[in-house]
Formats: structure tokens, C-alpha cells, sequence
């Protein structure tokens, strides 16, 4: 069976490595996409990448998860802190699902330190910069087995 795998993105992560390198790294985010296709390549995964600044789109492509993907690796950006809709469309998948963060959102300000997605998250990996995409794809490839 294929492990197809969505990886999605939130809004103004398509800015990875191009602001605030002191606090999201200097990879764009084409390199971690890049980086990660690899990687599940040789995990057995078929990857996706997505990225969107609309919070339906996200929604839209975690319904499309429904039926085409077996594990969700996401990182909400601040729709995290903000997004019930994200939420709701997480808790009608099936699998995995596995929240990142480039930064430690609990060293931030206190508005960063709720996410909404955490309470369907299986796992959670933040504040390890952009290795937390490769470490997230290591797990679901653990759950998936
Ligand atoms: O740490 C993370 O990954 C965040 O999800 C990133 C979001 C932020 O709102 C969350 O609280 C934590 C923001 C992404 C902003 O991305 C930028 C990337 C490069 C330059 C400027 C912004």
C-alpha cells in the first residue's frame, strides 16, 4: 500500500529564509521540501508538499488527505494559535498526524503559546528549526511501520 504523506505548510512559511533568520533558519522553504522528498523517498513515503496563506485551502487539502494521504505532517503557522476550522478538519482524518514548529512557540509570547492543532496531534516537535520536518517524516514513518 502506498504511505502517501501531506506535508502542509501555513501562511508566511513560503518567507522561510528570506526574514527573521534568527529565529526560522536560513533554508528556504524549497530546500526543506527539497530535503524532505528525499528523505521519505528512502523512508518508503510518498510526500507532498503544500504550502498556503489561506486557512480554507489548508482546510480543502486536509480533506483531500481524507481519501489520498495516510499521515499529515503540519505546521499551522499562527492559524495554530487561531484556527478551530483547522482543528475540525484535522479530527475528521483517519492517521497520523504530526504538528511542527521551527521555533520554541512556548519561549515566545504568550499568544503563541496555545496551539489549537496540539489536541489531535500525536506528536509534536518544535523549537529544533527546519530538522523538525525530517524528524516529523521519522516518525510517521515509525507509525506507519
Ligand atoms: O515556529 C513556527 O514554525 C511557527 O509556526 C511560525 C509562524 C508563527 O506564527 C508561529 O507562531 C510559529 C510564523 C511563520 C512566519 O514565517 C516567517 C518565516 C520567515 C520570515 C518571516 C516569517
Amino acid at each position: 500500500m502506498s504511505k502517501r504523506v501531506y506535508l502542509l505548510n501555513g501562511p508566511n512559511l513560503n518567507l522561510l529564509g528570506q526574514r527573521q533568520p534568527e529565529i526560522y533558519g536560513a533554508e528556504t522553504l524549497a530546500d526543506v521540501e527539497a530535503a524532505c522528498l528525499i528523505l521519505a523517498r528512502d523512508l518508503g513515503l510518498d510526500l507532498r508538499c503544500l504550502q498556503s496563506n489561506y486557512e480554507g485551502q489548508l482546510v480543502d487539502w486536509i480533506h483531500e488527505a481524507r481519501d489520498d494521504a495516510q499521515a499529515v505532517v503540519i505546521n499551522p503557522g499562527a492559524y495554530s494559535h487561531t484556527s478551530i476550522a483547522i482543528l475540525d478538519a484535522l479530527n475528521t482524518f483517519d492517521g497520523p498526524v504530526i504538528e511542527v514548529h521551527v521555533s520554541n512557540i512556548h519561549a515566545r509570547e504568550p499568544f503563541r503559546h496555545h496551539s489549537y492543532v496540539t489536541q489531535r496531534a500525536q506528536g509534536v516537535i518544535l523549537g529544533c528549526g527546519v530538522e523538525g520536518y525530517p524528524l516529523a517524516l521519522r516518525r510517521v514513518a515509525t507509525l506507519l511501520g
